[in-house]
């Protein structure tokens, strides 16, 4: 980390709000360089809170329309919510069921469909701010949420369930959100058993539209996470099992990569 700073956190008080100024100065009196294969990388920072938005790419839309039953006002809920002017924001939790860089990612007993999403996250400040981007793996139960859409909270929020990092690029590093290459591998012992690619160019929704509904009559805690949702879905029912490897890189943010363990009670 920066400057010897240990937490994001702390260096994001000691900003004043202002990072991007404040980074580039510890950057400039920085005499210290790590190469990172040789230190242990950290989850980024503890979101105070997780919330993730859904259906935020017609892949998605797609998809998840094909698998679900439920209709709303006669339309399959999926494509209801995409179309709406409302976005899908769902709580997805908080630090306690968010992991980091290399840790184990959380595959519930209880589910036979196991999903990585990849999607760009978002580090918001008090005011709703982007502070920066992470690269977020919203691992979700698809089948629970896929009986039953009012099950989406037991679908999303379980130990290890989150997963950020490796690093939080700043929004001088991360100019435009909206131009940035997506890539999810899943590795089964020595084999890549599924790969797929997208770029944030075809997200449907702005940031400050999520951010908006988001911060409406509500206030996030502080440094809360925003997960803007994924485009790359493995085909069928080909979901995650035990010991599987998720590896997801942003470009300009790096890569996160994962274990798949499986949960006891
Ligand atoms: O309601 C479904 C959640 C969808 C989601 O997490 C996503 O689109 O990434
Ligand atoms: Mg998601």
């Amino acid at each position: 980390m920066l400057g010897g700073y240990s937490s994001f956190e702390k260096l994001y008080e000691d900003s004043g709000g202002d990072l991007v100024p404040f980074a580039k100065e510890l950057e400039g009196r920085s005499t210290t360089s790590y190469k990172t294969s040789s230190v242990k990388l950290l989850r980024p920072f503890s979101p105070g809170e997780i919330w993730g938005a859904g259906i935020t790419y017609s892949h998605s839309r797609e998809k998840h329309t094909t698998e679900g039953r439920t209709l709303v006002a006669g339309v399959p809920i999926y494509d209801y919510v995409y179309n709406a002017v409302r976005p899908e924001v769902f709580y997805k939790g908080t630090w306690r069921n968010c992991v980091g860089p290399e840790e184990g990612i959380g595959l519930r007993g209880d589910s036979k469909w196991t999903l990585p999403e990849p999607e760009l996250g978002v580090v918001l400040g008090e005011k709703g701010e982007t502070l920066g981007y992470t690269v977020s793996d919203d691992v979700s139960a698809r089948d629970l949420e896929i009986e039953n859409p009012l099950y989406l909270p037991q679908s999303k929020i379980y130990t290890a369930s989150a997963s950020i990092g490796p690093v939080i690029s700043l929004t001088d590093e991360i100019t435009n959100p909206y131009s940035l290459d997506i890539n999810m591998k899943i590795i089964r012992g020595k084999t890549v058993f599924f790969e797929g690619k997208t770029n944030t160019s075809s997200l449907k929704r702005r940031i400050n539209e999520l951010v908006k509904y988001l911060f409406s009559f509500f206030t996030p805690a502080p440094l809360t996470l925003l997960s803007t949702g994924t485009s790359i879905v493995p085909p069928g029912k080909n979901g995650v099992r035990k010991g599987d490897v998720v590896e997801i890189t942003i470009e300009k943010i790096g890569l996160l990569r994962n274990t798949v363990k499986l949960l006891g009670r």
